[in-house]
């Protein structure tokens, strides 16, 4: 099907412009000047709407086993979930568990999402043991499985953690075959020690999730994968979920030598804070809890990282969208605050709460759908595919109402969870058309699009290396 959108404004990383956009089958075909296109028989009316390109969110964890149970989004719910946020493609993590086959791991991620998904989507590889055979399959996953980015853990020991050898090797690695070395920067071993003084002293509340993670050792670990990473001849290094102003500090030391070293934030860094959310009353706080945690609010972490996405130091905003329910979840953590599996939802909300970001005269439009779409396709090898509008791009297109107004709240929201980490905000923007490869998949509050229209997505090298 051909169709016009006509009468927006379409807006791209290098700005806004007034445009009519020409839709075919599932590529955009071409842009007009208003007014300019030929006849069309099928429009759609995008007057007084930001015309955007389909948001990519580049880390969420789909039914990621985690401390015991599993992330409670599946591939159907979570995608669907994503879709009505504007988000049309994502890149989950598939697991390599310690001790299995990569491509096993692998395997069964496509196993869970073949078929369930919504929207388009790709994978990054965690990788939970470095040996021969899986430094081997990385050069396979680049190769031939359109998986051009790996997860290490600084952090977790005895579960996805790494030691510095191992990373090295890896970083070598993908050195080699080109691959993005993706890292969760916080120094675990120290961190367990912590825990286990703090619940030796009876603090056993959600609270001390954060306390016990200090931004020292989220720093610390960001420092040390930036100079493991030069030992590994200026492999790319991505930092994933980057929280707090000291470790941005070393991002920024980095890329201002030039390096290869890039990092993402994600919404709850932006907005929520160490005492008024993990610091709730009784076990509220677990909803909050997630590594790395939420920052102190009398510390300058927020306003370091809005200007970090500023200055493209936080080149990325993500998700970490890891949803999991308070009641047979979170509340496995009731009395021990480490046993409350981590992870925050929030892949349906990212592009509103980056335009209040827009609204608050924090970003710039430009940067707005910089960060949330252009650059997470560049970043991670789907560019010009995803993350523009332009011809021969995919036809994943959201019509923001700039003028809307979105309340956030669990009896409206679409993710699998009992509660919403943003309860009660009500934000400036609304997501009104959501188009999937030409498809009118959201439109208003309802629903059009259906579980399998998503297609994996084999991902190139990245063409955001300095
Ligand atoms: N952090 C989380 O909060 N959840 C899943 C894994 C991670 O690194
Ligand atoms: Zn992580
Ligand atoms: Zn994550």
């Amino acid at each position: 099907m051909t169709y016009l959108i006509k009468g927006g404004t379409v807006i791209g990383p290098t700005g806004a412009s007034p445009a009519d956009v020409l839709v075919d089958g599932e590529k955009i075909v071409a842009l007009f000047a208003p007014g300019a296109a030929p006849h069309q028989d099928e429009t759609i009316d995008a007057t007084g709407k930001y015309v955007i390109p389909g948001a990519v969110d580049a880390h969420t964890h789909m039914e990621l086993p985690f401390g015991g149970t599993h992330a409670s989004d599946t591939f159907d719910t979570g995608t669907r979930a994503a879709a009505f946020g504007g988000v049309t493609t994502i890149v989950d993590f598939a697991v390599q568990r310690y001790g299995e086959v990569v491509q096993d791991g692998l395997a069964a991620w496509h196993g869970k999402a073949e078929g369930n998904c919504h929207i388009d989507y790709g994978f990054h590889m965690i990788l939970g043991g470095v040996t021969d055979d899986s430094l081997k399959a990385m050069d396979q996953l680049v190769t031939d499985e359109g998986i051009s980015s790996f997860k290490l853990f600084m952090a977790y020991p005895g579960v996805f953690y790494s030691d510095d050898g191992q990373i090295l090797r890896a970083m070598q690695k993908a050195r080699d075959n080109g691959a993005m070395i993706m890292m969760h920067a916080e120094n675990g071993p120290a961190i367990d020690v912590l825990v286990k003084q703090a619940l030796e002293r009876g603090e056993t509340d959600p609270y001390y999730h954060g306390v016990t993670r200090p931004q020292e050792l989220e720093a610390e670990a960001t420092s040390r994968a930036i100079w493991l990473a030069s030992v590994a001849a200026d492999c790319p290094l991505y930092i994933v979920h980057l929280s707090a102003s000291k470790a941005l500090e070393q991002v920024a030391a980095a890329r201002d030598q030039g390096r290869n070293v890039f990092a993402e934030t994600c919404p709850q860094y932006l907005y929520l804070t160490l005492e008024d959310q993990l610091g709730a009353p009784g076990f509220e706080g677990a909803k909050w809890v997630c590594s790395t945690p939420l920052r102190s609010k009398h510390e300058n972490h927020r306003a370091d990282l809005w200007r970090g996405l500023r200055t493209n130091d936080l080149a990325v905003v993500s998700t970490d969208h890891c949803p999991f329910c308070m009641k047979d979840q979170k509340e496995l953590g009731l009395g021990d605050f480490s046993k409350i599996p981590n992870g925050i939802g929030g892949v349906e909300h990212r592009v509103d709460l980056l335009y209040q970001g827009v609204v608050d005269g924090k970003l710039s439009l430009a940067r707005w759908v910089e960060t949330i779409a252009t650059t997470p396709a560049r970043m991670f090898g789907m560019y010009p595919k995803k993350g523009i509008i332009a011809p021969g791009s995919d036809a994943d297109i959201v019509l923001y109402d700039p003028n809307g107004q979105t309340r956030i709240s669990a009896a409206t929201h679409h993710m699998n969870m009992d509660h919403s980490a943003w309860e009660g905000w009500e934000i400036a923007g609304k997501i009104d058309t959501v188009i999937s490869r030409g498809t009118v998949v959201v439109r208003g509050d309802e629903y059009k699009g259906r579980k399998g229209h998503g297609q994996y997505v084999r991902r190139g090298l990245s063409d955001y290396l300095v």
